[in-house]
C-alpha cells in the first residue's frame, strides 16, 4: 500500500486539528511533496507494503506488542481486571499462553530483555518484572519495581529499556534498577510531540504510536527528532469503538517485517517499510 496515497483527506484531515503539532507536519508533507521535503527539515513518509493479513483477538485491549520468539508475539492488554500477559502465535492469532495481572493493575506495554519480561502498569507506579518460573517454565511476576508517573510503552536495545508515559518524553532506564538515566524531549518540526505510546526498536530508532491518532513516528534516540512518520489511518478499522486505536508494534528483524494491530483490532498487518 502506497502510503503517499493515504495521506490524510480533508475530513480526516480535519480530525487533526485538535493535533497540531501533527497537523502540522502533515500539512507541510503535503505542501511540500517531492524534493524540497528535506531541505525544509520535514519528516519523511514511510511507505509501505502489506504483506499479510492475521487473525487478532478482537477483544485484546491491546498495549503492548513485540516478538517473543519466531512465531509468536508478547502481547500485553489493559484495562482491570481484564489485563494478560499473552504469548500468541503469529500465524493464527491464538493465545497459546496467558497470564493474568492482579486486578490492582491496568496492564500497559512490555518489552523482553533477556530471559526477563519487564513490563509497565498505568497509574499504580510499578514495573513487573516476569521470569521464567523453575517449576513449570512459565512466566511469573519474579520483582515488582516501583516507578513515578505514568506508564504506557515500552522497548529496548544496547541494553536500556524506552519508557513512554504519554507526554512527549522518552525515559532511558537502568533495567537492573529502573532508574531512569537520561530523559529526551521528542520533537516534531520542532514542536513538542506528546501521547507517545506503543514503542519499537527498529534499526536504532524508536518507532511510537501517537494516543488517539493513526499515526506512528519515527524518532532519532540521540536529538529527540521525529524524521520519519507511518500513516496507518487505511488500516484502523471503522466504527469498533472510540478506543479502537493503533496501538501495536512488533518488528521482526529476522524478517524485517513490522506487524501493526491495535487496541480491540480484529487484524494484525505484517508491513514491509518501502525506502
Ligand atoms: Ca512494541
Amino acid at each position: 500500500m502506497d502510503a503517499m496515497g493515504i495521506l490524510p483527506k480533508k475530513t480526516t484531515f480535519a480530525v487533526f486539528v485538535g493535533w497540531l503539532t501533527l497537523g502540522y507536519a502533515w500539512g507541510g508533507v503535503i505542501a511540500l511533496a517531492g524534493p524540497n521535503l528535506q531541505a525544509a527539515g520535514v519528516p519523511e513518509v514511510i511507505k509501505f507494503k502489506v504483506e499479510r493479513e492475521l487473525p487478532h483477538d478482537p477483544t485484546a485491549f491491546t498495549q503492548g506488542l513485540e516478538i517473543w520468539e519466531p512465531g509468536y508475539f508478547l502481547e500485553t492488554t489493559g484495562q482491570y481486571g481484564q489485563s494478560e500477559l499473552r504469548k500468541v502465535e503469529i500465524a493464527t492469532g491464538q493465545v497459546k499462553l496467558r497470564r493474568p495481572l492482579d486486578g490492582k493493575y491496568f496492564g500497559e506495554g512490555a518489552t523482553k530483555f533477556g530471559s526477563d519480561i519487564f513490563q509497565l502498569t498505568w497509574r499504580e507506579g510499578a514495573i513487573l518484572r516476569w521470569g521464567v518460573s523453575s517449576k513449570n517454565k512459565e512466566p511469573e511476576v519474579k520483582e515488582t519495581f516501583s516507578w513515578i508517573g505514568e506508564g504506557w510503552g515500552v522497548t529496548n536495545g544496547k541494553g536500556i529499556l524506552w519508557v513512554s508515559d504519554g507526554t512527549d518524553q522518552l525515559k532511558a532506564v537502568n533495567p537492573k534498577n529502573m532508574k531512569v538515566t537520561k530523559t529526551i524531549k521528542v520533537t516534531l518540526s520542532g514542536k513538542p510531540m506528546d501521547h507517545l505510546n506503543e514503542l519499537e526498536m527498529i534499526d536504532g530508532k524508536i518507532f511510537a504510536n501517537i494516543w488517539m491518532t493513526s499515526t506512528v513516528v519515527r524518532i532519532n534516540p540521540k536529538s529527540g527528532v521525529v524524521d520519519g512518520l507511518i500513516d496507518l489511518s487505511n488500516l484502523v478499522p471503522k466504527q469498533i469503538h472510540p478506543d479502537a486505536v493503533a496501538n501495536g508494534l512488533a518488528w521482526d528483524s529476522r524478517k524485517r517485517r513490522l506487524y501493526v494491530t491495535g487496541k480491540l483490532w480484529p487484524k494484525v498487518y505484517e508491513l514491509t517499510l518501502l525506502k
